[in-house]
């Protein structure tokens, strides 16, 4: 198990996804293992290694990780993403939060009916508007330095840049009210381990398609 780290998930997003981004962020390189079939899943079952019985599911120094939050904070402390004390812990986690609840609303988007579709799109206007968005552009504009935690980069950032280009994916002129994201935007996208992430040809997935649910319901008897 020793080596890169082996990311065990569907070949698309989905929760796995805010990973991707962190491992690349830190410039770790990954394997990744895409479940396909049924069998592929059983066999992790059997051999015990899906904790709780789901993916994500990364192996890592010596570790089979579940849990995508465990998984995350983890990285971020080996490579110095995670603050330089518990109370910088504590507000890392609370920007984290808000993107993950952010990009929850926005990955259930591809499931849903035309209609659905429609009032989910007000959803997550309204909620990167009013109750995100509004919050990382103040930090940013009242300490006028680059990152949330102020000088130093931290997971907080690789999360907001995913869910700033999650959203944008819906809404392109999202961040139109926001100079100061706008500008964070292309600060961190000039990082050249996220630079390279952005790049064609990356293990970045694409947004989610109806494929990929299809390969999740054969996987998961659905
Ligand atoms: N709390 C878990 C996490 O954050 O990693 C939830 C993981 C989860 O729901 N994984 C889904 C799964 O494995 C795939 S995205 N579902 C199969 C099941 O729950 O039986």
């Amino acid at each position: 198990m020793a080596g890169k780290p082996r990311l065990y998930y569907f070949n698309g997003r989905g929760r796995m996804e805010s990973i991707r981004w962190l491992l690349a962020a830190a410039g770790v390189e990954f394997e990744e293992v895409f479940l396909e079939t049924r069998q592929q899943y059983e066999k992790l079952l059997n051999d015990g290694f899906l904790l709780f019985q789901q993916v994500p599911m990364v192996e890592i120094d010596g570790m089979r990780l579940v849990e995508t939050r465990a998984i995350l904070s983890y990285i971020a402390a080996k490579h110095n993403l995670y603050g330089r004390d518990i109370k910088e812990r504590a507000i890392i986690d609370m920007y984290v939060e808000g993107t993950i609840d952010l990009m929850a609303i926005i990955r259930v988007h591809f499931k849903l009916s035309p209609k659905e579709k429609e009032e989910n799109l007000k959803l997550i206007i309204e909620r990167a508007t009013k109750r995100y968005f509004p919050v990382y552009e103040k930090v940013l504009k009242d300490h006028g330095q680059h990152f949330l935690l102020g000088t130093q980069f931290t997971w907080a950032d690789v999360q907001l840049i995913e869910a700033i280009l999650m959203t944008e994916e819906k809404e392109p002129d999202i961040l139109s009210e926001f100079p100061s994201l706008q500008a964070f935007k292309a600060r961190i996208c000039e990082i050249p381990t996220i630079k390279k992430f952005l790049q064609p040809g990356s293990q970045r997935k694409p947004p989610p398609d109806e494929k990929l649910l299809q390969t999740a319901n054969r996987v998961f008897n659905r």
